[in-house]
């Protein structure tokens, strides 16, 4: 049976903040911080719990080998002799936001019948550049069911971010949606990170039906305003739209497109006189998670950032007593990520698909998920300052710590990935 089932990445035991990603405002703001992986680590294993709690089925992606000695060798330096800004960029922890490691077609969506996966390039950012090849090696692995098919990245240089900037709109998981492609037009002030012709490529790769497919300009004062992805203003689930006003270039013509495709779309709008596109980015409203818990109530899993914030907040507390299409909020901790500009939704990957056909190894539980959590809390290092970024005793740990975790989960033979 067809369901939806998060997949979270594990936040990696080199978790740290060097100021990587430009346009990225949360990450450029802690650039030099101390980073705490364990914490970090541990908050995203919360997160899956209250995921579980909900009756959602739930998944992992792990953490990539860091230094990334293979990426180092192909930029023909090693990690001793690299200069500063490789280090960095060998050792960065970003295969966490699961959200950009693949673009995912359900089943019922595609011509073939199968679900695909496109493994995203991310070729925008030198640090999420490397990413591709460890995910691609896992998600083989993971979907290696002829249910699959799992494609490699779109060639360079058109930029692929992944599921950030995918949405699927359905009247129920297992019934054919409309996808929506997202894409920025570069001309502003940070780089537009999804292009155009990458996201049709993976609507060719996919098999999807052109009538059914949208391909929707993200509006450039969202992305100058710090919303790298367009997860940062929007986000759907089944036959439900929540964006803010100003997250598309041409609102309008994109959600005529949507009702004609999908007459039971509901689209929840967010006006910017209510919360303005700062702090919808500062808050990640947006970035959450919103999923249709067992109990059927589409439910909207928030960052504690959200309640923090008075304009944010009200507004959700209205529409939970307006009875809007929203029917609850959870709010979660996931502090270490988002100060690295991760919220809850760029910490999953979504694929619908039946949980029988995916590699058990993949899969947790509560009880899987406490052997995860032992593991981080015996392994992962405490903190992480941004000068101990190359320190020998530091990269040994991380080393030994991501071996341990593949060593529990069963996953050895994908260490050298
Ligand atoms: O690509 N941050 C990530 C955050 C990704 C969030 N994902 C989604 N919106 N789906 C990025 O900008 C910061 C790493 C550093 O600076 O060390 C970083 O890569």
């Amino acid at each position: 049976m067809i369901q939806e089932i998060n997949f979270d990445g594990i936040v990696g035991p080199s978790h740290n903040y060097a100021g990587l990603s430009p346009g990225n405002l949360a990450a450029t703001r802690s650039a030099g911080a101390t980073a705490h992986p364990r914490a970090a680590a541990l908050q995203g294993v919360a997160k899956m719990r209250a995921n579980l709690a909900l009756g959602l089925a739930q998944g992992v992606l792990l953490p990539h080998p860091r230094p990334d000695h293979d990426w180092l060798a192909a930029l023909h330096t090693d990690y001793a002799a690299a200069p500063a800004h490789l280090k960095a960029r060998a050792f960065s922890a970003s295969p966490m936001w699961a959200a950009n490691a693949a673009t995912v077609s359900p089943a019922p969506d595609t011509a073939d019948g199968r679900c695909h996966l496109t493994v995203a390039n991310l070729v925008t950012m030198p640090h999420r550049s490397h990413e591709w090849p460890a995910t691609l090696a896992q998600l083989q692995l993971a979907f290696a069911h002829e249910g699959f098919a799992v494609h490699p990245p779109v060639p360079a240089p058109f930029g692929d971010e992944g599921a950030a900037n995918h949405m699927r709109l359905c009247a129920a998981h297992d019934a054919p949606g409309v996808e929506v492609f997202v894409y920025g037009v570069s001309g502003g002030p940070f780089p537009a990170r999804q292009h155009r012709e990458a996201s049709e490529v993976v609507a060719r790769a996919h098999g999807l039906d052109p009538a059914r497919t949208l391909f929707v300009e993200q509006s450039p004062e969202a992305i100058a305003a710090g919303a790298f992805h367009n997860d940062v203003v929007a986000v759907a689930n089944e036959h439900v739209l929540f964006a803010h006003e100003q997250a598309f270039a041409d609102r309008e013509a994109f959600y005529a497109d949507l009702r004609r495709l999908l007459p039971s779309v509901e689209i929840v709008e967010v006006p910017a006189a209510r919360v303005s596109l700062g702090d919808a980015i500062r808050s990640y409203l947006f970035n959450a998670q919103l999923v249709t818990a067992a109990s059927g109530a589409q439910t909207l899993i928030v960052p504690g950032e959200a309640r923090e914030n008075e304009a944010v907040w009200s507004w959700l507390q209205e529409h939970l007593a307006g009875n809007g299409p929203i029917r609850a909020v959870e709010v979660v901790d996931v502090r270490e990520s988002m100060s690295n500009g991760g919220g809850p939704a760029c910490l999953r990957l979504r694929v619908a698909c039946d949980p029988a056909l995916v590699d058990h190894r993949f899969l947790v539980d509560d009880a899987r998920l406490d052997r995860i959590a032992g593991v981080i809390a015996q392994h992962w290092p405490e903190a992480i300052a941004a000068d101990a970024i190359g320190d020998p005793a530091v990269v040994a740990q991380v080393i030994a710590a991501r071996r341990a975790l593949y060593e529990t989960l069963d996953l050895v033979g994908l260490l050298d990935s």
